[in-house]
């Protein structure tokens, strides 16, 4: 029998060169992988059943290439994708990797340094869109402080906003078909980094000069973070129209930036987060920034992959089970889960009529919502019991 999990181009997994590619280096050790070729991922990603892969521009051409090498490089990953039928749906900058950027890029205090950091980017917006990008990710890596001193942050947010601006005019100029995706994270590298969360990136967003063209890329993991609840601030990055991409991995609270595979810690909370994605109708990438364990080999790393996708196939048929069940929705139903019976547009005759209401607040109050049966029926759910 077909494995009904195995993972389908259709649906739209998409890993980062960085992230199956990474060799397991840490803060307090060196790497345990060789370095993998870009065209070997390519090829092995589809052969696991991905769809893409996504880059930084390091990832594919090394920092301070000669243009010949470049297009050289270029020139033989694209035969690797086309041989593999492989997409690069989302391309990004590495503003993080150099020591020039070991004060920031876009809001680092030398604007030679800012000047810089946007000149790469125009040039890795040139590679991704030679490649069919259509999503831009852009992830401050160092945009914070250790000493905040050094500046004032609102000149950070101005500086940001200037960068964004600039960059969303040279896309402009250039007629290229591709968005924006902002991507928070609240700390690490650095001790604190400006626009920490979604939330405030959303809030950031409608402070640029396009905004429409800009929205954001949300990461379980720096979410989780903050201690913040994943999925709801997906629903409101969809609920404003600005979910673009997403980077899928996983987290323990508490703790440095793990990039665990999908779906390894947090069951519940990634259950809920793809059932959102899928009865949103979100149909972007599902992109996977996490890596594996630094005590695997190479058939390790595939193993990563491959439970990644598997996870969010068994997670979206729990979805479709959650929808058919008739005890939970049943039990839905009683609690007015649908119900959005609202008040409707203010008016001065409504206004007075609802001030003159009697409500029988001791009666709402006593109704018990039986919320503690219908949260066990998902834990039966998730754990096969149902
Ligand atoms: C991290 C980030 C990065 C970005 C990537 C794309 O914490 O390292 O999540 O992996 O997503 O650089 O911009
Ligand atoms: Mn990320
Ligand atoms: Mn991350």
């Amino acid at each position: 029998m077909p494995d009904p999990y195995a993972p389908k181009k259709s649906d739209k997994f998409t890993f980062g060169l960085w992230t199956v590619g990474n060799p397991g280096r840490d803060p307090f050790g060196d790497p345990v992988r060789e370095p993998m070729a870009p065209t070997y991922i390519v090829k092995m990603l589809s052969q696991l059943g991905a769809y893409g892969v996504n880059l930084h521009d390091n990832d594919l051409v090394p920092f301070g290439a000669s243009a010949a090498e470049r297009d050289r490089i270029v020139r033989e990953f694209k035969a690797a994708l086309s041989d593999h039928g492989m997409k690069v749906p989302m391309a990004t900058t590495n503003l993080f990797g150099h020591p020039v950027f070991k004060d920031g890029a876009f809001t680092a205090n030398d604007p030679k340094v800012r000047a810089f950091a946007v000149q790469k980017t125009m040039r890795s917006i040139d590679l991704g869109m030679e490649l069919g990008a259509r999503i831009y990710v852009m992830w401050g890596g160092r945009e914070g402080v250790e000493a905040d001193a050094c500046r004032d942050a609102r000149e950070a947010i101005k500086r940001y906003r200037d960068c964004v601006n600039f960059l969303c005019d040279y896309v402009r100029d250039q007629k290229y078909d591709v968005r924006f995706a902002l991507e928070a994270k609240p700390n690490e590298p650095r001790s604190d980094l400006y626009l920490p969360t979604t939330g405030h990136m959303l809030a950031f967003i409608e402070t640029l000069d396009h905004p429409e063209m800009v929205g954001v890329n949300p990461e379980v993991a720096h979410e989780q973070m903050s201690g913040l609840n994943f999925h709801h601030g997906i629903a409101q990055a969809i609920d404003a129209g600005k979910l673009f991409h997403i980077d899928l991995n996983d987290q323990k609270p508490g703790r440095y930036d793990q990039d665990l595979r999908f779906g390894s810690e947090s069951l519940k909370g990634m259950f809920f987060l793809v059932k959102l994605l899928e009865e949103s109708g979100y149909d972007g990438p599902r992109h996977f920034d996490s890596h594996a364990y630094r005590t695997e080999d190479e058939a390790g790393v595939w193993a990563f992959a491959h439970g990644s996708m598997r996870t969010y196939n068994i997670f979206k048929d729990k979805a479709r089970r959650f929808a058919a069940d008739t005890e939970i929705q049943a039990l839905l139903k009683e609690a007015g889960a649908s119900n959005g019976d609202g008040l409707g547009a203010y008016s001065r005759e409504k206004g007075k009529q609802l001030k003159d209401t009697t409500f029988d607040v001791d009666a709402l109050a006593r109704k018990g919502l039986a919320y503690e049966h219908l949260d066990q029926l998902v834990v039966d759910l998730l754990l096969g019991a149902r």
